[in-house]
């Protein structure tokens, strides 16, 4: 099982106890991991297995940039297109006063603008009867835009539910 871990050759070495020393450290590691998993939620499990998740923006757009490593260090895949957002924003039935820099399709739901990755995870738990996720404009602070060159400056800013209807209703708010 842990064998293929081994160095090349090593594993096969029985001339010297080394081989068994490194299968067992590995066992002892294998069941540390799994007695961590047992532990963690059924939720948390699940985030394991990455979500798939796609995005168009221009191809300067920097904070995008940044939203995107955001949301991979949170369980998610993702693949990008460099082609801006404006049409397909428009084809997803998204508002354009509700826009931002990037447009993200995950799950069936349009994600527009910096959106936690915990409030997609949320989204995608709840299941609610609506087109997705926004966060309008590209307030500061929020994810992708909370690098170190906004100086820990935190605006106030709500990410909003947006209906089929292109009603709106507030999922999360931040102060
Ligand atoms: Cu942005």
């Amino acid at each position: 099982m842990c064998l293929h871990r081994a160095a090349p050759g090593a594993a096969f070495d029985f001339s010297e106890d080394r081989p068994v020393k490194i299968h067992r450290r590995h066992t002892l590691q294998w069941l540390a991991g799994t007695a961590a998993a047992a532990a963690l939620p059924l939720a948390a499990q699940k985030r394991a297995e990455p979500i798939a998740l796609e995005v168009w923006k221009d191809a300067s757009c920097g904070c995008c940039g940044d939203w995107i490593v955001h949301m991979q260090q949170n369980g998610f895949k993702v693949t990008a297109h460099d082609s801006g957002n404006n049409a397909v924003r428009a084809r997803l039935g998204l508002p354009a006063k509700l826009g931002s820099c990037h447009t993200a399709l995950i799950g069936g739901y349009v994600v527009e603008g910096h959106v936690h990755a915990d409030e997609v995870h949320r989204l995608l738990r709840e299941k609610p009867q609506a087109l997705g996720l926004t966060v309008p404009g590209m307030p500061v602070g929020s994810p992708g835009m909370d690098g170190p060159v906004y100086g820990g400056r935190r605006d106030k800013y709500d990410t909003l539910l947006v209906r089929r209807d292109g009603s709106t209703s507030v999922f999360k708010q931040h102060s």
